[in-house]
């Protein structure tokens, strides 16, 4: 049998105010010109695309105590939590196209708040080249894209740490890093000491990408609400050039389309962000198409000819 999904809710947020590059602004435009409704449509799924929220521009600042936008990622992070928020009440399957990966901490914060609401198990799967896990005074770069897993757990200003109210608004068992291949020094000792659960690139080399995820799904069952963050960095930059910050070394096309197959194979996607594609550093938009591809197997594309 097919995986019934609810009523999948597109939002973007056309936004690089947490970048170190402009340009992800730009991603929500390229990935409906990839096709990403209509692919999703294609699999019978019912596909609503709320169009783009709106925020401050980006007055592309040098970082302020340690961060860069403060006001103004936080003035988008209240727009994607709100819009996360009440696709998750109506039962829908929010979907956030980014945007940079500083908005997740709007819409994980949305996702934690409802999954304490309705007593549900809430795990995120992170896929990312980086552990987002900077703060202030640790970050070289002050751009809050490169934090928002620390503020999620807490580390971070009060505007973002309790941008749901209560904080933390997770606690670090709650997510799983995959992907990871660059983490700053500072940054290392914290990840560490917060009890990270990450499964970076040497740990996939080794032990390969169908025990990584394996591991990373243990637990996970149709009583969990799975969140996926998939930064798209996280992929080799030879098959996704689209991305401000490439890192060589990722996950290849096969290994990232069995890590979304098996997710599949849980049933239990509950929401997603699309983060950090950015359509200036692409080409003919293969990134976006890529991305749409993978997508397309997140939501059991594959899973058919198996059932
Ligand atoms: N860790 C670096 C770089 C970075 C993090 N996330 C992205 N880049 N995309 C930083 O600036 O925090
Ligand atoms: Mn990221
Ligand atoms: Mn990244």
């Amino acid at each position: 049998m097919p995986q019934r999904f609810p009523p999948v809710a597109l939002i973007g947020a056309p936004t690089d105010i947490g970048a170190g590059h402009r340009g992800a602004s730009m991603g929500p435009e390229a990935l409906r010109v990839a096709g990403l409704a209509q692919a999703l449509r294609e699999r019978g799924i019912d596909v609503v695309d709320r169009g783009n929220l709106s925020g401050p521009l980006n007055p592309w600042l040098p970082p302020v105590d340690g961060y860069r936008h403060l006001t103004e990622v936080t003035a988008w992070n209240r727009a994607v939590m709100t819009a996360v928020r009440a696709e998750l009440g109506a039962g829908h399957l929010p979907v956030l196209l980014g945007g940079d990966h500083s908005l997740a901490l709007g819409s994980i914060t949305a996702v934690a708040g409802h999954c304490r609401e309705r007593g549900r198990k809430l795990v995120v799967l992170w896929f990312d080249a980086h552990a987002d896990f900077n703060t202030s005074t640790i970050t070289p770069s002050g751009n809050v894209h490169g934090m928002p897993v620390a503020c999620l757990c807490g580390y971070g200003p009060r505007e973002l740490t309790e941008l749901g109210g209560s904080s933390p608004a997770i606690t670090p068992d709650r997510i799983r890093q995959i992907g990871i291949r660059s983490v700053d020094a500072g940054e290392k000792r914290l990840v560490r000491d917060a009890g990270l659960d990450i499964y970076d690139m040497r740990y996939i080399d080794e032990i390969g990408m169908r025990r990584t995820m394996e591991e990373a799904l243990e637990g996970i069952d149709e009583d969990t609400h799975l969140h996926v963050s998939f930064d798209v960095d996280f992929l080799d930059p030879e098959i996704a050039p689209g991305v401000g910050t490439t890192i060589p070394g990722g996950p290849n096309y096969r290994e990232a389309q069995l890590a979304m197959e098996m997710i599949a194979d849980r049933r239990c996607l509950g929401s997603l962000d699309i983060v950090e594609l950015n359509p200036a550093f692409d080409v003919r938009n293969r990134t976006a198409v890529l991305t749409v591809d993978l997508v397309e197997s997140l939501f059991g594309k594959s899973t058919l000819m198996r059932d």
